[in-house]
């Protein structure tokens, strides 16, 4: 019966990451996949994560299934979380959170959910984006469709972002890095968040969030601005959030669906939609996760810790940032890469082509994806001046 499957590549990013490990060089950096690491270039469990496990192992009595929407301890400080303690959502009661398998069930989730119950609408994604957005939402058969939010040089490019949004057919659905751009690394400055608000809010469009990387910009509130300011403003918006990174979760698959609806009872129509979708993929959530979670948020020396731990991840990249700048400004090349320091969270669209990645993997050791895009905090502070210069004579 399997004589006709086909073989399919595997995943380019996740594929970058064996050719790293099978690389013999010792001087190998490994800027591929956006897993955060540390100055020793491990990824280790978070403290806050670790205390909050040994506690979870004395008090918890059963390993039977949570229900639909997760746990909602979870669901409680999450959405506070992400929306903000005083958020007129959660004074409505306006707003719900299904917890999902990481952030990729929550896309799944909410993808399922519109093929069903929205049919007809197609769903726009930046170009680029993060290319699971691209053959997930196929595989939940939503009709795909992009607006521009780079230039032919791979600048930022709001004007032209904003000209296409103007473009977009009401009732159509459009997916927002909320902050830290997987992968250009790009965020929107507040003004023109305003301006997509704007268009959305005239258009009648509905926004779909991203929100895989909070904590990871300028803080976790303040990588939260946009999202709360579209949940200010408008009656409907969806966002999908992820505890993988800010919680250092990964394997642990922890995230969650979070809808804002008009009032009480559509939320309940649409959670009631979405526990439906839910059963039909992975009919109730992992917990482990999630319940880690719920137990730092709700307790404050645990949060205060995660808080530190969230801070020092997101200062070592702002750090590697500047350094690397700093270390490319003797080649003559510092005004060149200055947006590497503008750039948020862990990638950065460096602006080097395909061939240029490529001899620097050769030649060097050093493994980006082919897009240029490079995870900064894979970074050593200890080799960005062996780093900028095998950059300076690959673009030389
Ligand atoms: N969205 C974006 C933009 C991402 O970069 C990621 C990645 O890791 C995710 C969603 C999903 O994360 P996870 O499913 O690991 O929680
Ligand atoms: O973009 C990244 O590198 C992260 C991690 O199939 C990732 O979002 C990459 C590929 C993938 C799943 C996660």
């Amino acid at each position: 019966q399997f004589a006709d499957v086909a073989r399919v590549p595997g995943d380019p990013i996740l594929g970058l990451l064996d050719a790293y490990r099978a690389d013999p060089n010792p001087a190998k950096l490994d800027l591929g996949v956006g897993v955060y690491k540390d100055a020793l270039g491990l990824t280790p469990i978070p403290k806050a994560v670790k205390l909050a496990e040994q506690r979870l192992i004395d008090s918890e009595q059963t390993k039977s299934y949570i229900g639909g929407h997760g746990d909602p301890l979870f669901g409680e400080q999450l959405l506070k979380l992400v929306l903000g303690e005083g958020s007129p959502a959660l004074t409505e009661h306006r707003a719900g959170c299904t917890q999902t398998p990481g952030g990729t069930g929550a896309l799944r989730l909410v993808g399922d959910f519109i093929a069903k119950c929205l049919p007809g609408r197609s769903l726009w994604l930046s170009d680029p984006t993060w290319p699971i957005h691209e053959t997930l939402f196929a595989a939940a058969r939503l009709k795909v469709e992009h607006y521009p939010y780079v230039d032919a040089q791979n600048k930022l490019d709001v004007p032209s972002m904003l000209a296409a949004l103007e473009q977009i057919p009401s009732g159509d659905l459009v997916l927002l890095h909320a902050c830290c751009h997987n992968p250009t690394g790009y965020d929107l400055s507040r003004d023109d968040w305003q301006q997509v608000l704007d268009i959305v809010r005239q258009r009648a469009l509905l926004p779909l969030f991203d929100f895989a990387y909070q904590g990871f910009g300028d803080g976790l509130d303040e990588d939260a601005w946009a999202v709360r300011l579209f949940v200010e403003a408008l009656p409907e918006v969806l966002i999908t959030s992820s505890c993988s990174k800010n919680f250092g979760l990964y394997r642990e698959r922890t995230g969650a669906l979070i809808v804002v609806a008009a009032d009480g009872e559509s939320l309940i129509d649409v959670r009631s939609q979405f526990a439906s979708v839910a059963r039909n993929l992975w009919s109730t959530p992992p917990s482990h996760g999630a319940a880690v979670v719920a137990t730092i948020l709700a307790n404050p020396e645990l949060r205060q810790l995660w808080q530190q731990e969230v801070a020092a991840k997101r200062e070592r990249i702002a750090g590697l940032r500047q350094g690397l700048v700093e270390a490319l400004a003797p080649y003559g090349l510092a005004e060149r890469f200055a947006h590497i320091a503008q750039q948020r969270g862990m990638f950065s669209y460096t602006g080097l082509t395909a061939e240029q990645v490529l001899r620097l993997r050769r030649e060097n050791a050093v493994y980006l994806v082919e897009s240029g895009r490079a995870n900064i905090a894979g970074l050593d502070a200890a080799r960005l001046d062996q780093l900028a210069a095998s950059i300076a004579r690959v673009i030389g």
